[in-house]
């Protein structure tokens, strides 16, 4: 402890070992020793180019959690409103919420051959290419959470674009594909709007998303407006059945 307190203080910051510790000994019961060291080994000593979704195999394994049926949280261009939604009342759980998404969320990492060092500047950015270690990292986690998805299923989908279930989304190509019909009931989208919106539930990227469901898999799609969903985070005496 000594240590790691004398190595932070010279250093003026963090490290971003420190930062995915604190992080993972939030969730009680956590080998975050473990849990790093996996993490690390899917691009530690790499090219960040050259870092796949597999890379993440074992660290998925080490933080495989327990799914909350009925209160699962997927989304797409709606960061913000659903995660101030899941921060403020205990109503659903969005990946982010998790170990395994909550470890490294809003940060960027990434390995140099020849290094055993993370590096946090100077990585490859999202589309700069696609093996990138952070791209690698949400595609796999997200991959994992949605293969646990039961029950009935909730997404927040943005009303104020034209294509709310976009193709290049993670909630597209990835998410949708790993729902299993035999563990999950049905997927409610709540279709975020505001006074502008240009989607509602009649949008022709909705009727593929019908089509891209995995069969035996019920949908269901609700207009809700952005301030009755703040209104809802607000006001924490209000059910969860309630909101919308
Ligand atoms: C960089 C990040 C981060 O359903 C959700 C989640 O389960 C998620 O992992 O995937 C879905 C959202 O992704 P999608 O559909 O691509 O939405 P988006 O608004 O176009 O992109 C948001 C970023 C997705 C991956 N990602 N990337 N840094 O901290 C980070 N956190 C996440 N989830």
């Amino acid at each position: 402890v000594a240590v790691v307190l004398a190595v932070t203080l010279r250093k003026g910051k963090y490290t971003f070992e420190d930062r995915i510790l604190a992080r993972c000994e939030k969730f009680k019961g956590s080998d975050c020793r473990l849990i790093w060291a996996k993490f690390q080994k899917a691009y530690v000593g790499r090219d960040p180019c050259n870092v796949p979704m597999e890379a993440y195999d074992d660290f998925i394994a080490a933080t495989q959690f327990k799914p909350e049926c009925n209160r699962m949280m997927f989304w797409s261009k709606t960061k913000d409103v659903v995660h101030d939604f899941t921060e403020k009342r205990d109503c659903y759980v969005t990946l982010e919420d998790t170990l395994l998404g909550s470890v490294a969320d809003g940060l960027t990492w990434c390995g140099r051959v020849g290094s055993s060092e993370t590096l946090t500047t100077g990585c490859p950015r999202w589309t700069d290419c696609e093996n990138n270690p952070v791209r690698s990292f949400w595609s796999r986690a997200s991959a994992a959470f949605a293969e646990k998805a039961c029950g009935n299923v909730t997404v927040m989908l943005n009303g104020s674009i034209e294509t709310p279930f976009s193709p290049n989304s993670t909630f597209r190509s990835i998410e949708v594909k790993k729902f299993d019909a035999t563990v999950m009931r049905s997927l409610n989208v709540v279709l975020v709007t505001q006074t502008n919106s240009v989607s509602n539930c009649t949008n022709a990227s909705l009727k593929d998303l019908q089509k891209e469901l995995a069969a035996g898999i019920r949908y269901s799609c609700k207009e809700v407006s952005e301030a009755q969903i703040r209104e809802c985070s607000s006001n924490p005496e209000k059910p969860c059945g309630a909101c919308w």
